[in-house]
């Protein structure tokens, strides 16, 4: 048996200590809060999947519909001989239907934290796009980033941001991401970004806290992935999920609350948590269009095209470098 080495490049930090660190912080603070990349471990991206299917998770769907009948306009504007750059890879139908519908893109990056994650979307797209140069970046996309050589002849480097994961960066993280993307793709940069912004409360709460309990068991399996990493003692029968709209600060909170007081220990550290007691584990900000016109040009971006989506929810932003 051959064993293939993926080729992959790094660009990480050379510690992890932050990580220890934003868990404990947020255990101390009031209302206490899990970093949401804790949603993310195996089974947390297998629930997240679901989530997607769900009759009341409507982004996925409506930014299908989206794609589907905007993409033909949007590779007509980029032209050929493109690079797309995606932060957090997606061997998803997403970037599919993005790749099938550039005129002879360059090349691929995904860009993941998950090593294995990224060896999984480059084989599957090298298998989907034989003659697609696939050069998986290993990288946080919260933080600086060096991308691999473009080939030669790239006309222009395209950022893929859909899904409305602009929405969980706090605002200032949304506005500084937004600025690196510019910086990364350059002065022949474009980007296509997706968002929400649905604003009825209704539809949010029943998107983010599902009939069949798809969401809550996806949240509630961040105290499985925390007991796991940090040595922590979270009793998951011990919470409920719940979804709260906050219309003030236009973003929907995902919170486990407490159904009982209790200690909890976690890497050696003690938490009480009494009974009612929330702990947020994500923030999905749903800004109105005019906040996201504004954190694009802030961030030196020029929009050029806005699709609207069903119900004026989902929109799908085409913007290139100012
Ligand atoms: C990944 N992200 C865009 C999802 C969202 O809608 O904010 C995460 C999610 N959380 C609960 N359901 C889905």
């Amino acid at each position: 048996m051959r064993t293939i080495r993926e080729r992959i490049d790094v660009s990480l930090p050379a510690h992890h200590a932050l990580v220890r660190d934003d868990i404990l912080t947020g255990l101390c603070a009031w209302p206490k809060r899990l970093p949401c990349r804790l949603l993310y471990d195996a089974r947390g991206a297998e629930l997240f999947e679901r989530i997607c299917t769900v009759a009341e998770y409507y982004p996925t769907r409506d930014e299908l519909d989206l794609l589907v009948t905007h993409l033909p306009d949007i590779a007509a504007a980029l032209g050929s001989h493109g690079r797309v750059i995606e932060p957090g890879s997606g061997a998803g139908i997403k970037t599919r239907m993005l790749l099938a519908a550039l005129e002879s893109p360059a090349q691929y990056v995904p860009i993941d934290v998950s090593g294995e994650q990224l060896a999984t979307t480059a084989r599957d797209l090298r298998e989907a796009f034989p003659t697609l140069d696939v050069r998986p970046l290993h990288g946080d996309y919260t933080q600086p980033l060096v991308l691999p050589p473009s080939p030669p002849g790239t006309r222009f480097t395209l950022a893929f941001f859909p899904g409305s994961t602009l929405g969980n960066f706090e605002p200032a993280e949304a506005s500084a991401f937004l600025t690196r993307l510019r910086m990364l793709t350059g002065d022949r940069g474009a980007l296509v970004l997706g968002t929400d912004s649905n604003q009825d409360p209704r539809s949010l709460v029943a998107a983010y806290d599902d009939a069949d309990g798809v969401t809550a068991a996806f949240d509630l399996n961040v105290l499985a992935h925390v007991n796991r990493i940090r040595e922590a003692t979270f009793e998951p029968s011990s919470f409920v999920h719940r979804a709260v709209w906050d219309a003030a600060h236009h973003r929907v909170e995902m919170q486990l609350v407490s159904t009982r007081s209790q200690r909890v220990t976690v890497a050696g550290e003690q938490f009480e948590l009494v009974a009612g007691e929330p702990i947020v584990t994500e923030h999905c900000y749903k800004h109105t269009p005019p906040v996201i016109a504004d954190m694009l040009v802030r961030a030196g971006w020029q929009v050029v095209s806005v699709y609207i989506g069903r119900d004026e929810r989902m929109r799908l932003w085409l913007a290139i470098a100012a």
